[in-house]
């Protein structure tokens, strides 16, 4: 058996349980399978053993009192994945489906991810199996607070340095950090995603969506095209798909169709992104209320069709993993469809990545597509080790750079192995080998 067989088998065994970890480990795994075959140094110090294997893991409960004065319980989880190249980073969600399998699957792809950015940033990720869904302000703050009374003792500005992610927005930013702050008594920079005018940096909040849509024109300009009269369709409507059809929309493309939980809108007209924004930032509504605002737009119940039906040049799943299915890669290769980036981490399942890659679809992993988000964070913690505040057009020029530098990372090592043009392969070996070069300089640790 090879080294990565190996290795596979091995976790396969371990974590036999954490069907998200396998599927996003074994990705990177056999991507590596080329470097590993042509370098024996990596098997002779056991550096894919210790990949595997997250430095720590924090499992605590979180019990908060709910506004009709009933003690509830929730589980959180910070996985501090690897610091070879910098604290800790990475976000924090809150949603009823977490468990350990996906914390430690976004705390993985998270390490290669933050050192695609260039930015000294290690890998980590947290959150908790609570849904912010339907709780009133307070219960959102206690909750938080709860959270951040077990957390604060192993985080800090160059421990572990938290932010968000799914249902974990700029409110609850500043909940865990008051709680965060008062408890250590100090202000450092130890949250990414805070409020402008207390850490913050201008951009944050744009900055996923963003990077996603400069490291697509990045692609397209090399080809001499662009988003320009291209029609876009983005799962979710949350922060990075918002954002995403924001910048699309200003290069020029219209973004047709976008969807929640619970259904899809189309509207062929374009999104309007003001009504959007009201409906799911403002009002944290359900996505079919858009068609009572816009009469020509038409909204489809989850079950009854999915936003990938919708024909489209460019796709952007930005909600959650694996929410891009075989079947609706078929769909979107016979619609001719010929980008997919993705926003989200691991939205698309291996099955449809390969089927699109078959069909000549150009295929963007969410490790380098959806980077501009902790890259900005990694600019707000050199702002608050700085104790500046850049303006909002240089922290988007810095941005649109470091998406540039990781498109070239990854095409330039898909080049030198052989395999142009497949991102996939590209990234997990531009991303990879940063980590285990410090790894490796740095001992048996
Ligand atoms: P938000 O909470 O702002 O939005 C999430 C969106 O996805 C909502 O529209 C939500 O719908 C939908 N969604 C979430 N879970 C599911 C599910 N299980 N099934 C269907 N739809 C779902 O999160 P973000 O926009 O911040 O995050 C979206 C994705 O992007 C995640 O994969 C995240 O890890 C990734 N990401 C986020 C970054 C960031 O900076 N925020 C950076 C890099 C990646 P509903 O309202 O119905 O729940
Ligand atoms: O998945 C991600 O990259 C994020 N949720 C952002 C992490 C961060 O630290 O900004």
């Amino acid at each position: 058996m090879s080294y990565v067989d190996n290795i596979i088998a091995g976790i396969e065994k371990k974590d036999a349980g954490q069907p998200e970890f396998l599927q996003a480990s074994k990705e990177v795994l056999e991507s590596l399978r080329i470097i590993a075959d042509r370098d024996s140094v990596y098997e002779k110090v056991g550096l894919l053993e210790r990949l595997v294997e997250p430095e720590r893991i924090i499992v605590f409960r979180i019990p908060w009192v709910d506004d009709s004065g009933k003690v509830q319980v929730n589980r959180g989880y910070r996985v501090q994945y690897n610091s070879a190249i910098g604290p800790y980073k990475g976000g924090i969600r809150f949603h009823p489906s977490v468990n350990l399998s996906i914390m430690k699957f976004l705390a993985f792809e998270q390490t290669f991810k933050n050192s695609l950015t260039g930015l000294p940033m290690g890998g980590g990720k947290g959150g908790a199996d609570f849904d912010p869904k339907g709780k009133s302000d307070n219960e959102v703050m206690r909750f938080c607070q709860s959270f951040i009374n077990e957390l604060y003792r192993h985080i800090g500005p160059d421990t572990d340095v938290p932010a968000g992610d799914i249902g974990v927005g700029a409110r609850e930013v500043g909940f865990m950090y008051g709680q965060y702050k008062r408890l250590v008594n100090n202000f450092t920079g130890t949250f990414t995603g805070k409020g402008i005018g207390w850490g913050g940096s201008l951009g944050r909040t744009e900055a996923t969506g963003y990077g996603l849509v400069y490291i697509v024109e990045e692609y397209l300009n090399k080809k001499g095209d662009s988003f320009k009269g291209k029609k876009v369709t983005i799962s979710g409507s949350g922060n990075v798909a918002i954002f995403a059809a924001q910048k699309a929309a200003s290069f020029g493309a219209t973004v047709i169709a976008m969807s929640d939980s619970n259904g899809y809108i189309c509207h062929k007209a374009g999104i309007n992104l003001d009504t959007m924004k009201d409906i799911k930032l403002v009002k944290r509504e359900r996505i079919s209320k858009y068609v009572e605002v816009h009469k020509d737009a038409v909204y489809t119940e989850t079950g009854k069709g999915r936003v990938w039906d919708v024909a489209c040049d460019i796709a952007l799943p930005c909600a959650t993993q694996n929410e891009l299915l075989l079947e609706d890669a078929k769909k979107l290769a016979d619609n001719n469809c010929k980008i997919v980036g993705e926003g989200a981490n691991m939205p698309t399942t291996l099955e449809a990545t390969e089927l699109l890659l078959s069909k000549g679809v150009a295929f963007f992993p969410g490790k380098a597509a959806n980077a501009g988000g902790v890259s900005t964070s990694g600019l707000e913690m050199s702002q608050n080790s700085a104790r500046l505040s850049w303006p909002f057009e240089e922290v988007d020029a810095k941005l649109k750079n470091i998406m540039a530098g990781i498109f070239r990372s990854m095409d330039d090592a898909a080049r030198e192995y052989g395999k142009e043009g497949n991102f996939i392969v590209g990234a997990n070996i531009a991303g990879f080998k940063k980590v285990a070069k410090a790894m490796m300089d740095q001992g048996v640790v």
